[in-house]
């Protein structure tokens, strides 16, 4: 799950990016030129004292008469910095206004909170009863306003492609704007040390144009699929709650509704979410569409059968420090329960 990109913020991949991007460029560009003049200064004043020393004592004549030197000294010593200075400070608060957008909820139609936790991330949409973890969907071409909050410790937000870091700090609410052009996957990454396990909190962006974001909106906003709808005969012409187990494709629906009964009848329920049944935990991930994510525990590893298994059984030998506990299954259950699992689109 390591990818190049998760380190670099090149290329920007949108206008908040961009606009980083362009304050970096003037940082690196004046940082470059100041250094060049300091490392000359260095070496002229060196060479030009030597040089007065062999003629001092070749003479016997004192070297120095005071001359222009001193304005030269204020100017490069004081004027300059100042002003270099007061230029950088100027453009870090513009960047910091375009960038940040803290105050202006109008200007982001898309809005989502997303709440750091210790090693992952909780991902909400309120205004669609939409919850999700370590993955944060937008659409292109929009400003998608993040409001960042934390209950345990301090986590810092960054998706170096498409904006800056913001710290999620405990009893406050900070906000960021990410805005991406192109749809695409985009790393992130918790960026200040909040334990053990920081370097395994990390989570994408993906960016989808308008329609396909609305259809992943869509699909997260429904309650998990469940395999009682076959008995409970709401969505089964002539369904009715006898047998309806025997009916085609009862195998993998009766793995199905296995699973299930295992993971309403182990702990998982205390912690974990699944919407539309009675598990309401909240101190890890909601797993209501967990089938349709790309890694499980914050990007340690990918979602598939195999890495569902370990993480389940041995979730501290994945991610020594983690709040999840492992779970000891026979098996037929652990199969059971991860095709219950992966039945979660
Ligand atoms: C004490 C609370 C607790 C219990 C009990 C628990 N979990 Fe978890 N689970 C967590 C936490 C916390 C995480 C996130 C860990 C991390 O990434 O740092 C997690 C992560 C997961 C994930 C990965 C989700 C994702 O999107 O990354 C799966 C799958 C999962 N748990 C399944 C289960 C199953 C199945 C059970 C029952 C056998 C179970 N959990 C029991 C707390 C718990
Ligand atoms: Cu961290």
């Amino acid at each position: 799950m390591i990818d190049a990109r998760i380190r670099s913020m090149f290329p920007p991949a949108g206008d908040v990016a961009d606009r980083v991007d362009s304050h970096w460029q003037l940082l690196l560009v004046v940082g470059s030129v100041v250094w060049l003049v300091v490392v000359t200064a260095m070496l002229v004043a060196v060479l030009r004292r030597r040089r007065a020393e062999r003629e001092e004592r070749d003479d016997d004549v004192p070297g120095d008469e005071p001359g222009r030197g001193h304005l030269v000294v204020a100017f490069l010593g004081g004027v300059a910095p100042a002003l270099i200075i007061l230029g950088i400070m100027a453009d870090s608060v513009l960047t910091l206004r375009d960038t940040g957008a803290a105050t202006d909820a109008s200007r982001a139609p898309v809005v989502v909170e997303v709440d750091g936790r210790q090693f992952w991330w909780e991902v909400r949409y309120p205004d669609h009863d939409v919850e999700t973890a370590n993955e944060i969907h937008i659409p292109t071409g929009q400003d998608v306003r993040i409001e960042l909050t934390s209950d345990d410790v301090i986590h810092s937000f960054w998706v170096p492609q498409l904006a800056g870091k913001v710290d999620l700090v405990p009893g406050r609410t900070n906000v960021l704007t990410l805005h991406a052009d192109e749809p695409g996957t985009y790393w992130g990454r918790c960026a200040e040390y909040c334990g053990l396990q920081h370097a395994w909190m990390r989570f994408v962006v993906v960016a989808h144009d308008a329609p396909e974001y609305a259809g992943w909106l869509e699909a997260q906003a429904r309650p998990a699929r469940s395999p009682d709808r076959v008995d409970d005969g709401d969505d089964q012409p002539g369904g009715d709650e006898t047998g309806g187990d025997d009916g085609p494709g009862a195998g993998p629906d009766t793995e199905v509704a296995a699973g299930r009964e295992i993971f309403m009848s182990s702990s998982c329920v205390y912690c974990h979410t699944i919407a539309g049944t009675e598990a309401r935990g909240t101190l890890g991930p909601d797993l209501t569409h967990l089938a349709s994510r790309q890694a499980i525990g914050a990007g340690v590893l990918p979602n598939d059968r195999e890495s569902l298994a370990r993480w389940i059984t041995e979730p501290q030998d994945v991610k020594p420090g983690n709040a999840m506990p492992g779970t000891e299954l026979d098996d037929d259950e652990l199969d059971a329960l991860i095709t219950y699992l992966e039945s979660l689109e």
